[in-house]
C-alpha cells in the first residue's frame, strides 16, 4: 500500500467526509473539516501501527474523543489499509460497522467515544496502565474538541494525569471557538486555555492546527517533553476553523449539523475542495470534479448568522458576542465591551 503523505491524507479525509455526510444525510461536517490535518498528521507520521495486526500490543494507542467527528477516523483508517475504502459509503447505514459517532467494533479503534468528555480519563487509564507495567514501547494519543472541555471529567483527568506524571499522554485539543451551537465564548468561557493547562501542570504547545510543518513540529517536541524531569503530560492547542476548506463552511455553526445537500452545496464543496487538492492522489468519486455545477442564488441560505444567539433571542447579539470569527481567517476579533 502506497504510504500518503500528511496532505494527501488530509485531502482524502475531507473529500471522505463531504461523501459520508451527503450520502447519509450525517452530521458534523464542520467538526470533521476542523480536524482533519491533525488525524492525517497522526496517522501518516507519527502513530506506530500494524493495519494488518490492529491489535498489535506495541501500537500507540488513540482515541478521538470528539466521537461526533467519527468519519474522519473512518477515512483515515480505511486509507491506512484497516478496511476497503468502499466502506465508507456505508457509514450511518443500518447495520454498517461505520456508525455516525465512533465505534470499536472497528479494526483500529480502542474505545468508543460520542458521549464528550470520557476520552482523556480513559486514556489517562491506558497511560497509567502502560506505566505501571513498564511499557515504554508505547504512547497514548487523544484528541479532544475545545467545547467538549466544557465538561468537568475532562479537568478531574487533567489533574490525574499531572498527579501520576503521565509523560507518555498526548492530548491534542481541536480548537476552533465553536461547539455545536454556537462559539464557545457565548456558551461556557474557556479562555485563558492554554494557561489553565498550564496550571494543571501540562507542557503546552500552541500551533496553528491546519499547518502541516507546525503540527509535525508539535508531535516531535512532545516526544522530547516526554523524556524531561520532573514528568509531565504534553497538550497540544491546535488552532483551528470550524469547516476549514470549503469556504462556505468556515466558522458558520449551520454546518456542524447541517450536512451537504444536493445542488450547491455538494457541487461547491467538491469543486472548492478540488481547488486545494494535492498531487499524487485520485478523487475516488468525482476523479474530475463536478462539471456544471450548480451554484448558490440571492435566496439559499449562505453566509448568514446561524448562531444559537442570534437566532433564538434577537436580543442577544450585543450583549452575548463576545468572540467573532471572520469568515475565512484565522482571526477573532475579541469584544471586550461586555
Ligand atoms: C455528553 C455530550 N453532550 C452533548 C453532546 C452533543 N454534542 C455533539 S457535538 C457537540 C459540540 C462539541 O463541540 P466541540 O467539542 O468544540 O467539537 P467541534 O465540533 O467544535 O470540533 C455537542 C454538544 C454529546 N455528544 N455528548
Ligand atoms: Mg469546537
Amino acid at each position: 500500500m502506497k504510504k500518503l503523505t500528511s496532505e494527501q491524507l488530509a485531502w482524502l479525509i475531507r473529500r471522505h467526509g463531504v461523501e459520508m455526510t451527503h450520502l447519509s444525510g450525517g452530521s458534523h461536517i464542520g467538526a470533521i473539516m476542523s480536524v482533519a490535518d491533525i488525524i492525517a498528521m497522526l496517522y501518516s507520521n507519527v502513530l506506530n501501527y500494524k493495519s494488518d495486526n490492529p491489535k498489535w500490543n506495541g501500537r500507540d494507542r488513540f482515541i478521538l474523543s470528539k466521537g461526533h467527528a467519527g468519519a474522519s477516523i473512518y477515512a483515515a483508517l480505511a486509507e491506512s489499509g484497516f478496511f476497503p475504502v468502499e466502506e465508507l459509503k456505508t457509514h450511518y447505514a443500518n447495520g454498517s460497522r461505520l456508525s455516525g459517532h465512533v465505534s470499536h467494533h472497528l479494526p483500529g479503534v480502542d474505545f468508543s467515544t460520542g458521549s464528550l468528555g470520557h476520552g482523556l480519563s480513559a486514556a489517562c487509564g491506558m497511560a497509567y496502565a502502560a506505566k505501571k507495567d513498564g511499557l515504554t514501547d508505547h504512547r497514548v494519543f487523544v484528541v479532544l474538541g475545545d467545547g467538549e472541555c466544557n465538561e468537568g471529567a475532562v479537568w478531574e483527568a487533567a489533574l490525574f494525569a499531572n498527579h501520576f506524571r503521565l509523560n507518555n499522554l498526548i492530548a491534542i485539543v481541536d480548537h476552533n471557538r465553536m461547539q455545536s451551537l454556537d462559539f464557545n465564548e457565548n456558551t461556557f468561557e474557556l479562555e485563558d486555555f492554554a494557561n489553565k493547562w498550564n496550571a494543571f501542570g501540562w507542557n503546552v504547545i500552541e500551533i496553528n492546527g491546519h499547518d502541516h510543518k507546525e503540527l509535525k513540529e508539535a508531535f516531535n517536541k512532545s516526544k522530547e517533553y516526554g523524556n524531561i524531569v520532573p514528568h509531565k503530560p504534553t497538550v497540544i492547542i491546535a488552532d483551528t476553523i470550524k469547516g476549514y476548506g470549503i469556504s462556505f463552511m468556515e466558522n458558520d455553526i449551520l454546518w456542524h449539523y447541517r450536512f451537504p445537500h444536493d445542488g450547491w452545496e455538494y457541487d461547491c464543496s467538491v469543486n472548492e475542495l478540488h481547488q486545494s487538492m494535492p498531487r499524487g492522489i485520485v478523487d475516488p468519486y468525482t476523479p474530475n470534479g463536478i462539471p456544471n455545477p450548480k451554484m448558490p442564488t440571492k435566496t439559499d441560505d449562505i453566509g448568514n448568522d446561524h448562531t444559537f444567539s442570534k437566532t433564538w433571542n434577537t436580543t442577544y447579539p450585543e450583549k452575548m458576542r463576545r468572540v467573532e470569527a471572520k469568515p475565512g481567517s484565522r482571526e477573532f476579533v475579541h469584544n471586550t465591551s461586555l
